[in-house]
């Protein structure tokens, strides 16, 4: 798919073909060095990743995990992948088995895969070689607070983040907590990649708003690939 950085100059009459996309889609957003929006690039392969959802979640539930300071967490959680995150009382961490299940994580789908690594591609990072994917729901009100993600081993690896559903709210802050933080909206199909100087950013996601979305109906469905190990 085209995603040059010059499609804001694109006919007005591509434009409108995507009106329910994003602003000047297909397109790449620089957030920060090492950190991108790829605007829409999940688009095509949404119906392969959401019947793929559905086999994992049919595998292993999404379930509202406990931080180690015994805060329920507001945002349903599933993985997928040789290892999943997975956080309790007795901290956040990586696990190659699903603690509800006793099962191993449902294994990586092919669409999955190949979008995180075509998507990390097209923002610079060749060879990245995803084996954890998080799944996050979020239904109206859920939120997830300023965080870094600093649990994986290689941080020369991006991260690369898919949102489908409802449009939510991204916190992209420094590198410090108390830094400011940039507000980016984030539509169905938008694809965002970051790493390098980016890679422990803190961010978050404000309180999602309420609405219906054709592809996922009430909620926003976040899919974050790693490297873990
Ligand atoms: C979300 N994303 O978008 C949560 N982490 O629902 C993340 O926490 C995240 O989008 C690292 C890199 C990109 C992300
Ligand atoms: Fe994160």
């Amino acid at each position: 798919m085209a995603t040059d950085c010059n499609s804001t100059e694109q006919a007005s009459g591509t434009a409108d073909m995507f009106a329910d996309a994003a602003p000047g889609f297909p397109s790449r957003e620089e957030l920060a060095p090492g950190a991108c929006v790829l605007r829409g690039f999940a688009l095509p392969h949404e119906a392969a990743l959401l019947a793929a959802l559905d086999t994992i979640v049919a595998r292993s539930p999404f379930r509202h995990l406990v931080t180690p300071g015994g805060f329920t967490m507001s945002v349903a959680m599933t993985n997928c992948g040789a290892l999943g995150w997975v956080s309790d009382r007795s901290g956040y961490r990586y696990t190659a088995t699903d603690p509800c299940t006793r099962q191993p994580w449902p294994s990586m789908p092919v669409a999955f895969l190949h979008l995180a690594v075509q998507a990390a591609a097209e923002a610079g990072f060749d060879h990245f070689a995803p084996d954890a994917c998080l799944i996050n729901r979020y239904v109206p009100g859920a939120r997830l607070t300023l965080h870094q993600d600093r649990n994986e081993r290689d941080l020369a690896q991006p991260i690369v983040s898919v949102s489908l559903g409802l449009p939510a709210t991204f916190l992209f802050g420094g590198l410090e907590r108390t830094d400011g933080r940039a507000r980016i909206g984030l539509l169905h199909g938008d694809v965002v990649v970051w790493g390098a100087a980016s890679r422990l950013r803190f961010h978050g996601i404000l309180p999602l708003k309420t609405g219906h979305h054709p592809a996922t109906g009430n909620c926003r469905i976040n899919l974050t690939f790693r490297n873990v190990r």
